[in-house]
């Protein structure tokens, strides 16, 4: 038995109903029970062909599952709530994302836990973080609320682990005027967000986009009632 945590995303139809259909379909599968569910929020679309603004949410899980048979489960209810796999990143009706299975560390071809971008997207610390914040990743032992939080100042000190980056700063000063590029390796520790030098998921962009881009509380949505973990 594993406290589970799962983030949603959607950008293409009803997306606020579509969660809720999911709220019911995973409360409804055995072996698994609802433990915890987080107000969403409208985020900006991260990715070159990620489409248009989308709905992030979060809920906990409390799971007798295999975290394997957990990420089988999800991929059912993405594809009878009308998820296609086209290409990676793609506009979707809705994208069930495991982030932890309790303090499992797993890196398989099939599955990564705990989520190798979940300690520097927004979309998904903003709303996990409405139901467990004072929950530890499991790798970086700081808490969920610290992930978010040491992403807040302006301008976000931001250090790049690569040796020759000149150029790739002087590529990103111009669309992320927010950041304060860090010179001196004795500040890292300060640093809001360091880009390592393999990046765990798409480009310095990407990155920068999903820790610096909007994430604005959305409306309740019906059928989808706020409550924390115990
Ligand atoms: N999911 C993606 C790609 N980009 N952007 C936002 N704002 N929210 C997401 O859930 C999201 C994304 C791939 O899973
Ligand atoms: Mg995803
Ligand atoms: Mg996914």
């Amino acid at each position: 038995m594993s406290v589970c945590l799962v983030a949603l995303g959607g950008n293409v139809g009803p997306v606020a109903e579509t969660f809720a259909r999911a709220l019911d379909a995973l409360a409804g599968t055995p072996g698994l029970e609802v433990v915890a569910v987080g107000r969403c929020f409208l985020t900006d679309p991260v990715g070159q062909d990620a489409g248009t603004e989308y709905l992030n949410g979060a809920v906990a899980l409390r799971s007798q599952l295999e975290p394997l048979e957990l990420l089988a489960a999800t991929k059912r209810v993405e594809s009878d709530l009308g998820r296609n796999r086209t290409d990676r990143w793609a506009p979707r009706t809705i994208d069930l994302d495991l982030i932890t299975c309790g303090d499992t560390v797993l890196d398989s071809d099939r599955l990564q836990l705990p989520h190798p971008a979940c300690w520097y997207r927004r979309f998904v610390l903003d709303p996990l973080c409405r139901i467990a914040s004072t929950t530890r990743h499991p790798v970086r032992r700081l808490t969920f609320g610290q992930l978010r939080d040491r992403l807040l100042p302006r301008p976000l000190p931001v250090w790049i682990e690569a040796p020759e980056k000149a150029e790739l700063i002087e590529r990103l000063s111009s669309k992320f005027a927010q950041v304060e590029w860090v010179s001196n390796p004795e500040a890292v520790s300060e640093c809001g967000l360091t880009l390592p030098l393999h990046l765990p998921e798409g480009t310095p962009e990407d990155m920068l986009t999903a820790a610096l881009g909007r994430v604005e509380l959305a409306t309740e949505i019906p059928g989808w009632a706020e409550q924390a973990l115990a």
